[in-house]
């Protein structure tokens, strides 16, 4: 063999067993989110997806609702290792962390995007204390992040108190948001995402609270055609990840997980930007049937009144703990909105 061929032949080997080396660092990672394709969540977990494989030789599969059951059963097989990263919201966190019930403290985050995106940028609550929580329960909270503004749909336009008198509204399953409807003067029907369609179709409840993009995605105008802006609060989300996992990644494989998540918030805030408005005009294409109410200040302050109560509530059932992360919540908010 001459000097060339055996160097030839060298480098062959030296790129094959690189190759290799490759092949064995690269993992393939598992993330599960609770919405259907090009939802909110959806978008969040391929710009992740797209991030982690641009910059890495991993590559990562999302599941989406119900390839892998309800909220509950993917936080179940993330806190089990089965997958690694997960999306679940607050609504369903709350028997495992009661404190992150707190975003359905009635009136407490503002409704106008941009105060609502700077907080959760900003807010030490959500970036410090959060993730303590989370990890608690063996979980690393990578990015808290806002869907849209939440909007009750009914049978009938809601416009004080009194009209969600004899109500059904299904609430997320977390204790607290029960105590909100409750509040607010309807009857609270705590159900999982995978049974509410059904349940408004066959009148076995009345209403739901969502936002837009979520009412118009999953055809829940079809079902529940009056649509009633209560200003009430923001849908919002978390990303994490099975925090054995994490802590068992390479500093750069850590640094590339964080660097994913960055990026994808950036992008979903641009992509929620405007969605509401978009998925309005959708729904209003869609069916006749459809009446949007928006509340004025008047009838607004209505709902805002019975707010203290569910404060209270939130209080009770998380104690110290809860105390502290609302009064840290009430600095931030108030930081972001006085600039
Ligand atoms: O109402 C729900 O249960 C669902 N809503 C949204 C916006 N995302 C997922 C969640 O399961």
């Amino acid at each position: 063999m001459n000097k060339l061929k055996k160097l030839a032949g060298l480098s062959a080997l030296t790129f094959a067993a690189l190759t290799a080396a490759n092949a064995v660092n690269a993992a393939n990672w598992r993330y599960a989110h609770e919405e259907y394709e090009g939802d909110v969540q959806d978008v969040f977990a391929y710009k992740f997806k797209e991030y982690i494989e641009d910059h890495s030789d991993h590559t990562l599969q999302v599941y989406r609702f119900g390839e892998l059951g309800e909220s509950d059963d993917i936080m179940e097989q993330t806190q089990a290792g089965i997958l690694n990263f997960v999306n679940q919201s607050p609504g369903f966190t709350g028997s495992l962390i009661p404190e992150a019930q707190i975003f359905f403290i009635p009136y407490l985050l503002p409704t106008d995007m941009d105060t609502v995106i700077e907080f959760f940028r900003e807010s030490e609550a959500i970036n410090e204390d959060f993730p303590k929580l989370y990890s608690e329960k063996g979980l690393e909270l990578l990015k808290m992040y806002p869907e849209g503004e939440m909007v009750v749909t009914a049978n009938e336009p809601i416009t004080s108190p009194k009209d969600f008198n004899n109500k059904k509204i299904r609430v997320m399953t977390n204790p607290l948001l029960s105590e909100t409807y409750d509040a607010f003067g309807a009857t609270p029907t705590p159900l999982p995402w995978g049974e509410v369609y059904g349940a408004l179709q066959t009148n076995m409840i009345q209403g739901q609270e969502n936002p837009i993009f979520w009412i118009e995605s999953g055809g829940l105008y079809e079902v529940s055609p009056h649509l009633t802006f209560t200003k009430h609060g923001w849908f919002t989300t978390a990303m994490m990840a099975n925090q054995n996992f994490y802590k068992g990644l390479s500093d750069e494989d850590k640094k590339l997980v964080q660097d994913a998540a960055d990026y994808a918030f950036e992008k979903i805030i641009v992509h929620i930007d405007g969605l509401a408005e978009r998925s309005l005009e959708k729904i209003k294409e869609a069916s006749d049937k459809v009446t949007v109410t928006r509340l004025n200040e008047e009838q607004i302050e209505a709902f805002k009144a019975r707010a203290p109560q569910v404060e209270k509530k939130f209080i009770k059932m998380t104690g110290k703990s809860g105390k502290k992360l609302l009064e840290q919540f009430k600095e931030d908010l108030k930081e972001v909105q006085s600039d």
